[in-house]
């Protein structure tokens, strides 16, 4: 198999289309077998996505909603007036939108991977939100990025919502959060949506959907490697599959082998067992208490914790 550096000779990819590819090979070269859930989203990916948002099935989308909206009044009075509101990720805006109305923030601050994205959403909340001073920032959130010097001055806010925090390891999701308060600053705050650890059954359904939304979106990975790496994965010999590991307080979904197969991208051959497993995402759960530790060796103070009736979902107010 092929090197990374070697790779980007013999192809002439951009620079984040080098990236995937390094990532493909070499996840796929591991044992087990591994892609990243960040390669989900590309544009057919992040609009399934979307229509796993809306699933009867899938709850967090529609819960986390729920908490912004009956708690907007108590999460507006916890932020200081004026201040920068910095999302981590930018996807739909409707969250955003939510604090946007019940708070006076004085600048909003996405930061996205996706330029063109930020884009698109940046021009739509203008229109709504016409005095609002909206400075894109194209990083990613996961690694240290400097805020733009419009909003050095405001206190700050800090908006990761979607329990995309549960994409991440526990180790990684500590890190991450130790680097938004350095990014934020002293005394900045923190809003974070938090999926809840429950029975087995739910957790299971929301990512075993009977219209197999989830499905396509777990396959859409492969989809894309054939399409953007050239690869030549059969779609139909693979199968979707999420399990709920209890030990590990996770969901974790599988592409699995149907058959015994051989699969070539980049000049680099992968060959599958049948019933063997590409391991393509975790998403973690948290108890009230797991994410309050969780948070704390990160530097931060759980302020307050919002949950709905049926403590599906958790929503985090954070101070550093
Ligand atoms: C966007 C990471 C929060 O883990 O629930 C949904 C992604 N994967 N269905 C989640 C996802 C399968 C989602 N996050």
């Amino acid at each position: 198999n092929v090197h990374a550096a070697a790779l980007a000779k013999a192809y002439p990819f951009d620079e984040a289309t080098s990236a995937f590819a390094g990532d493909v090979i070499g996840d796929l070269a591991r044992h087990p077998k591994r892609l990243s859930p960040k390669y989900f989203y590309d544009a057919a990916g992040s609009e399934l996505f979307e229509q796993i948002t809306v699933l009867p099935e899938y709850y967090p989308t529609r819960t986390e909603l729920g908490i912004l909206r009956d708690r907007g009044d108590e999460i507006a009075a916890i932020i200081p007036q004026g201040a920068a509101l910095v999302e981590f990720g930018a996807g739909a805006t409707t969250k955003v939108r939510l604090l946007l109305e019940h708070c006076e923030f004085g600048a909003y601050v996405p930061v996205d991977i996706s330029g063109d994205f930020l884009k698109a959403q940046a021009d739509g909340l203008r229109k709504d939100f016409p005095d609002l001073g909206i400075y894109p920032v194209a990083a990613d959130f996961t690694t240290p990025f400097a805020l733009p010097e419009a909003v050095a001055d405001l206190p700050k806010v800090g908006f990761f919502p979607g329990s995309t925090l549960g994409n991440f390891e526990p180790q990684e999701a500590a890190s991450f959060l130790r680097s938004a308060r350095k990014i934020l600053g002293h005394g900045a705050q923190m809003i974070i949506g938090v999926d809840l650890e429950k029975d087995e059954r739910t957790l299971y359904d929301a990512y075993n959907d009977a219209a197999g939304v989830t499905a396509r979106f777990n396959l859409n990975v492969l989809v894309r490697i054939n399409r953007e790496l050239g690869g030549n994965f059969d779609l139909s010999s693979f199968m979707h599959r999420s399990i709920y590991n209890r030990d590990r307080h996770r969901i974790e979904m599988h592409l699995i082998s149907r058959k015994a197969q051989t699969v070539r991208i980049l000049g680099n051959t992968f060959a599958f067992r049948p019933g063997e497993t590409i391991h393509t995402e975790n998403s973690y759960k948290y108890s009230l208490e797991r994410f309050t530790a969780l948070a704390r060796s990160a530097g931060w103070t759980v302020r307050e914790s919002w949950t709905d009736a049926a403590r599906m979902f958790s929503v985090h107010a954070l101070t550093a």
